[in-house]
């Protein structure tokens, strides 16, 4: 079962010119950026409490976020939860007849396992899973 919230997606045109409004206007902290080449994106994670505000630059023309981008513009993207074991997560959310994008875990941003729920089981919201220790 899910604890908290880990992060806040939010896919961006461009990180360089989203970075300063969460970093400077609202005074977040930033911990750098990190490509993920899995997801084809950019990562920036901006510290908020015990959460993330995870900003999404796509790396290519087929990642999810360019996709999304083309389709719905900026704008929230997913919203991740934290639990403790990723694998009993999936098998309890499979037993319950979930539909999941990711049935296995895959590696995420610092290192992370991670599986995303598809947005249609889940009010619209893409949902992610991930394990307890990254974020
Ligand atoms: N939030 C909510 N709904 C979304 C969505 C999102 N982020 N992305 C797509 N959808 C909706 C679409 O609007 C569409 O709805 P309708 O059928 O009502 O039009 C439906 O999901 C299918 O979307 P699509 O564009 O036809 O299909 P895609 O091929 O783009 O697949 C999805 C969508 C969610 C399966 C795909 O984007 C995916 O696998 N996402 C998970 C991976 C990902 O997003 N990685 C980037 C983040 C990386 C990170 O955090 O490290």
């Amino acid at each position: 079962m899910p604890k908290k919230i880990s992060h806040i997606g939010i896919a961006v045109n461009s990180l360089d010119a989203s970075i300063p409004f969460y970093r400077d206007v609202l005074g977040m902290e930033f911990e750098g950026t990190e490509v993920v080449a899995e997801q084809k994106v950019k990562v920036a994670f901006l510290v908020i409490g015990e959460s993330r505000i995870e900003l999404l630059e796509p790396t290519a023309p087929d990642s999810p976020v360019a996709k999304f981008l083309e389709k719905k513009g900026e704008g929230t993207h997913h919203l991740a939860y934290e639990v403790d074991d990723l694998e009993a997560a999936l098998a309890g959310l499979k037993e319950q007849g979930v539909r999941l994008i990711d049935e296995t875990p895959r590696m995420g941003a610092h290192n992370t396992r991670i599986a995303f729920v598809h947005p249609k089981a889940s009010g619209g919201v893409l949902t992610e899973l991930c394990e307890a220790g990254g974020h």
